[in-house]
């Protein structure tokens, strides 16, 4: 089967109004949302695959372990709902675990790829009923209905993607991650966890300089679409592990005193000033448990590698379906 989109993308002038007014506030900022253009996503892919990003792999071997007890958690005909066109190889692996999925629904704001990434499972997956949903998935949104009716919603958010929101707005996205899922539903979420300082800083400072490249892109994608003209030379990347409040914060620092011209409007940076990119939480198991049910959801399983790396959690919403 094709896959379809719904939509309901949000307008491309309200994410540079939000762009504009970060860039232009007291404390410089740009929501990593916008990282993942085409370029951005790859340059994510190859983060994925560095010896000193222990995420993905850690994250894998925990779904090789342990994806045979998920399916038997999520039970037959399910309906996955990814926030978050995210990497191929981990949703391959769970419809390759689960019982009869019947339905996929990757949702996410970047066409494209969100597309690309269906069209490629719609046809490995016959049986399984693919919908996009292009989507700011922040906020609720409508799920499409599908010719086999599923016996339940998992959601599913790897990567440890829920870290690069603040506290107040992760409670927030799984808030709206529990709406979806519905009564009875469930979600599958990888939180990355605290742990020494040096594996942090290697992980967001890798030494071939593609986090670097990453985050430098952030600057390459509003030249191009909102008529830019940072020059690149003139800001460097930069990764701090804050204890304080539990993450890696990731900047880029201007080079020098400059002024760039942004969709017509000027912008002045001092030299040493930056903008903040991302920040990137870890949890401790029990405050990633605190989190999440303080959005309503009930934790039942938690999985985590040996050098406690890593979590993988299984949560589901009271009541039933
Ligand atoms: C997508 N997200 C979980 C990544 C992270 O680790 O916070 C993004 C990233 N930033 C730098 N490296 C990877």
């Amino acid at each position: 089967m094709s896959p379809t989109a719904n939509n309901t993308a949000p307008k491309v002038s309200k994410a540079h109004a939000e762009i504009l007014h970060g860039l232009t506030a007291k404390q410089k900022h740009i929501s990593p949302k916008h990282f993942y253009d085409e370029r951005g996503s790859r340059l994510f892919d190859q983060i994925c695959q560095l010896p000193e990003y222990y995420l993905t792999r850690t994250e894998l071997q925990l779904m090789d372990s342990y994806f045979d007890e998920v399916a038997s958690l999520v039970g037959p005909r399910a309906a996955i709902i990814e926030f978050g066109a995210g990497s191929n190889i981990k949703i391959r692996k769970l419809l390759d675990h689960l019982l009869e999925p019947a339905a996929y629904v990757p949702v996410d704001i970047s066409g494209d790829y969100l597309l690309k990434q269906a069209a490629a499972l719609a046809l490995d997956y016959p049986n399984v009923h693919v919908q996009a949903v292009f989507a700011d998935f922040t906020h609720p949104f409508e799920l499409p209905q599908h010719p086999v009716m599923p016996e339940r919603n998992l959601v599913f958010f790897p990567g440890s993607t829920i870290g690069n929101f603040p506290p107040a707005q992760a409670q927030d996205l799984l808030e709206v991650m529990r709406l979806e899922a519905r009564p009875g539903g469930a979600l599958l979420i990888g939180a990355d966890l605290r742990k020494d300082p040096a594996l942090l800083h290697a992980a967001y400072n890798d030494s071939q300089g593609v986090t670097a490249e990453f985050n430098l892109n952030v600057l390459r994608r509003l030249n191009t679409e909102l008529n830019g003209n940072f020059d690149l030379a003139n800001f460097s990347h930069q990764a701090i592990y804050d204890e304080t409040h539990g993450r890696i914060e990731m900047r880029l620092i201007s080079r020098k005193s400059q002024t760039v011209s942004l969709a017509g409007q000027e912008i002045s940076f001092e030299a040493g000033e930056f903008i903040t990119t991302e920040y990137s939480y870890k949890y401790s198991l029990d405050g990633f448990s605190a989190l999440a049910r303080s959005a309503g959801w009930e934790p039942e399983r938690i999985w985590v590698d040996d050098d406690r790396l890593f979590s993988m959690h299984y949560l589901t919403v009271p009541g039933s379906i």
